[in-house]
């Protein structure tokens, strides 16, 4: 492996992100157009305005990959890893400045600002046509435009959606191409109409100064510039599946979120549907793929996805969800064999690593994984690292990008057109204190309310803040394609609309002791609270009521085989501190007062009864 160690010592540290000219595709590759004339007319009219040196129509095929990870290769924008040890496997390094999704500069653009509402930027739609146009005029001289088409759900489901993405980085080709049903099958889903989501990027000069994340609802379409990384720019993910679908979701009525999806199945075969909502790096990809411990024989959990759910009220009245997305997005630090045995093997092949440690081996390392520190490797930033180093080796924010495919608990229902029935919907946060490790809401409106008035500690998923707590509704703050107030009235109006609704849960892994250590293990041992969900959703368990909720009886929360786990530590982590939740209530008002314009009368009345309750 001495050519990955030249490699990475000789390019540039920060690697390339730009596609230079590609060399000549063979055969057809690249110039299979769609027949559809309004794509093929909107593509026409954008490589006009960015003036590409050529225009690459993806196809999805795996000898249109095979070429496309060589150029990335050879243009230094893919770094090619150990092929033993980590077969298919690639490399990539951001600029340094472009890490994470930038809120600041995230615009949803509706013809009047109370539509997008307070919590989000706002700004007039033709006002930031005409700028956003400025900065793409020639910004692709000397660059090719891929023409990345996508569906975002299973072929032939009544919720899948089609998005196209225009876009000049090679690297965000490769991952749609994991993300997403990329290529023809989008084309066929769409036949000739009209109804595709619009997604140009360019990456400019990534010059955070010019860096603009702007969608515009009321035309399905997307415009981002200025960055190469993540949710800024794989625009089916975050752009089209969360803020656009949002606001379809509530004139179609149905729900985008940012939920997992998982199944539990019981020793008697029993199934269950759980989505949940965890704000990002707060726990959903550990989540939906959770192994039960050993006590747990017999129980099984499967994924459906790991950061997105569209859910729609079926015809047997009970609520349906699908995955949109076909691969994990997901955090590298703290995975390992441990915490996450199912993410180990899911990204041991055919992955894109993004600003984790480089090893000279041409493997990969980060801050959690099982291998101890290398002596010496590449940081993420390709500075030499040993681990005397005072920062990280990977980026916090570090990520993979691996097929759901290779996950050895994909659920079957993953591809079912008709999504899964859900029994039960989960909303937890980050919280180092005053939140219990679960509660369940005594109705929807409860639920809502829960969901509504969630905190948590910020992570390095975004930039800046990081630990500090906010409020984050539903885990949609930064994803909300609307007014946060009137997607609070659609939550409480999809009551009416779904005759068997799933019983709302809230829940926090990251509660902390006085020693500032974990109270509660996590990960694998999340199965306990999930059983009693499940248990719940059954009518198998009783509940206690608290002001906060229903909580669980000790004796009826399965802690088999948690070793020297106690009454007592159960009650330090259920406990309702009084004088934490009257600070909680305070926060809790700030939201509210800066949504007071629309805020639903009934979130109001659950504040009023909470009140009373404590
Ligand atoms: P996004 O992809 O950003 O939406 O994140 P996510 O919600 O999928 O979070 P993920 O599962 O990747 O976890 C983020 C971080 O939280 C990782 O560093 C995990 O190790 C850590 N984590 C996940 N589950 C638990 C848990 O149950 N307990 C503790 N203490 N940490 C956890
Ligand atoms: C999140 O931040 O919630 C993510 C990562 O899932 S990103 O795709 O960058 O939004
Ligand atoms: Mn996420």
């Amino acid at each position: 492996m001495p050519l990955v160690l030249g490699n990475a010592q000789t390019q540039n540290p920060i690697m390339k992100n730009a596609a230079s000219a590609l060399r000549n595709p063979p055969g057809n590759l690249g110039r299979r157009r769609p027949s559809n004339e309004k794509v093929l007319s909107w593509i026409e009219q954008t490589a006009e305005l960015c003036e590409p040196d050529q225009i690459f129509w993806c196809d999805g095929s795996d000898e249109e990959n095979a070429f496309l990870v060589e150029q990335a290769v050879a243009d230094g924008v893919l770094l090619k890893l150990n092929q033993e040890k980590l077969p298919g496997c690639y490399y990539h390094r951001s600029n340094p400045n472009d890490v994470a999704r930038v809120e600041q500069c995230t615009f949803i653009c509706t013809p009047t600002e109370d539509e997008a509402g307070p919590t989000n930027n706002w700004a007039p739609p033709a006002e930031m046509y005409a700028k956003l146009h400025g900065m793409l005029e020639g910004s692709m001289r000397g660059r090719t435009m891929f023409v990345v088409p996508y569906l975002m759900g299973p072929k032939g489901s009544p919720l899948s959606k089609v998005g196209i993405e225009i876009t000049d980085s090679i690297y965000v080709v490769l991952n749609m191409r994991i993300m997403t049903r990329m290529g023809r099958i989008a084309y066929e889903h769409l036949a000739d109409s009209d109804d595709f989501n619009r997604g140009t990027h360019s990456m400019l000069d990534l010059n955070p100064e010019r860096r603009f994340i702007c969608h515009f609802p009321q035309d399905n379409t997307i415009i981002s510039v200025g960055s190469g990384y993540g949710g800024n720019v794989l625009l089916g993910k975050k752009c089209l599946a969360l803020r656009i679908g949002s606001y379809l979701g509530r004139t179609q009525h149905w729900l985008a979120e940012h939920m997992l999806l998982l199944c539990v199945e019981s020793p008697k075969g029993e199934k269950t549907y759980v989505a949940a909502a965890f704000p990002s790096a707060c726990g959903k990809t550990n989540f939906a793929m959770l192994i039960p411990p050993p006590a747990f024989e017999g129980w099984k959990v499967t994924t459906i996805g790991d950061d997105i759910a569209w859910m729609k009220p079926g015809p047997d009245g009970r609520l349906y969800a699908i995955n949109p997305e076909t691969g994990y997005f997901g955090v590298a630090p703290g995975t390992n064999r441990k915490t996450n045995p199912n993410a180990m093997d899911t990204i041991s092949r055919n992955t894109i690593y993004t600003n984790v440690a480089l090893k000279h081996d041409g493997t990969v390392w980060w801050e959690g994984h099982d291998d101890a520190p290398p002596a010496e490797c590449l940081d993420w930033r390709g500075n030499k690292w040993t681990p005397d180093s005072k920062e990280p080796a990977a980026h916090p924010n570090s990520r993979f990008t691996a097929p759901m495919r290779n996950n050895p608990a994909l659920a079957e229902e993953a591809d079912d057109p008709r999504g899964v029935p859900i029994s039960a919907i989960i909303f937890g946060g980050r919280r180092a204190t005053t939140m219990p490790l679960v509660a369940q809401a005594f109705n929807w409106s409860h639920g809502v309310f829960l969901g509504a008035t969630m905190g948590s500690e910020m992570t390095a998923a975004a930039v800046g803040g990081a630990g500090q707590v906010r409020r984050d509704p539903m885990a949609m703050l930064p994803f909300c394609g609307y007014n946060m107030s009137m997607y609070f009235r659609h939550w409480l109006s999809m009551r009416k609309r779904i005759k068997h609704p799933p019983l709302i849960f809230k829940v926090n892994w990251f509660r902390k002791g006085a020693d500032g250590k974990f109270l509660w293990p996590g990960y694998g041992e999340n199965m306990r609270v999930l059983k009693w969900i499940v248990d719940r959703c059954s009518g198998h368990v009783a509940a206690e009521e608290t002001s906060v909720g229903w909580s669980p009886l000790f004796e009826q929360f399965d802690t088999r085989g948690l070793d020297g786990f106690t009454r007592e530590q159960f009650d330090e982590l259920q406990k309702i501190d009084r004088s934490e939740w009257m600070r909680e209530l305070l926060l809790q008002d700030e939201l509210f007062f800066k949504l007071y314009e629309f805020l639903p009368k009934e979130l109001v009345f659950q504040r009023e009864l909470l009140m009373s309750r404590l």
